[in-house]
């Protein structure tokens, strides 16, 4: 038996390492409202391929909302209160987007969690993300809410050394994991994407992360 359909078929909070839990199917009644709410946000702050400190543009394509926003250039990584695109505010949190990431962070077991941000990235098929921390928050005691959606993605992570034991997590529409506590700063990633289509998103996967940056 495939091992991906074995992790499929579970249903509910299932532990993936400390602090971190994974509510496979949790975003799925809510999908077609938070996909509105991410239309919404992108007619106003665009997804683009921002361009990493070492010069490279980034297959993912991103765009943000809340308070703060995620930005990288030759300067750097950080949030910032403007879209650098429009130098306006980013657009406001969707209260669809904001009640799920409420929501799945207390089922989690961290209540009140209030994000003041949420990236959003989207992936064409051959997209990926190489194996990174986020540790760019000014706390690192806040979860991060991360919510897939559209077709399926092979999510990997580690521990808090780069060199530390790979796992691999197939996500699929849906899918909700809430990172918390000893495994906030685990290096993770996602391999690049194989084609497929999904009826609510076409050829493509969206990705929202939920934090508190600020
Ligand atoms: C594990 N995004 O934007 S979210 C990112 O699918 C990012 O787009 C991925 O990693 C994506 O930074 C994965 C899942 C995630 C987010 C934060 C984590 C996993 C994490 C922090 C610590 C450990
Ligand atoms: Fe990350």
């Amino acid at each position: 038996m495939d091992l991906f359909d074995a992790q499929e078929r579970e249903a509910g909070a299932q532990p993936l390492a400390p602090g971190a839990v994974l509510l496979r199917g949790h975003a799925r009644t809510c999908a077609a409202d938070v996909l509105r709410g991410v239309a919404a946000v992108s007619a106003l702050s665009p997804f683009r391929h921002l361009v990493t400190p070492g010069g490279h543009a980034m297959s993912v394509a991103t765009t943000s909302c809340g308070s703060l926003g995620w930005h990288s250039d030759d300067n750097g990584y950080r949030y910032t209160a403007l879209d650098p695109l429009n130098s306006r505010p980013w657009p406001d949190m969707p209260t669809a987007l904001r009640s799920l990431a409420a929501a799945a962070a207390e089922a989690a077991g961290y209540p009140r969690f209030e994000p003041d941000t949420c990236l959003i990235n989207r992936y064409a098929p051959g997209a990926r993300l190489t194996l990174h921390q986020d540790r760019h928050e000014r706390s690192h005691a806040w979860p991060i809410v991360s919510v897939s959606l559209g077709i399926p993605a092979v999510f990997v992570f580690g521990g808090a050394r780069r060199s530390d034991r790979i796992a691999r997590l197939r996500l699929t529409h849906g899918d909700v994991v809430v990172w918390g506590g000893p495994s906030r700063l685990n290096f993770h990633g996602v391999l690049p994407l194989l084609a497929a289509t999904h009826p609510l998103t076409g050829d493509c996967r969206i990705n929202l992360t939920f934090r508190r940056a600020g």
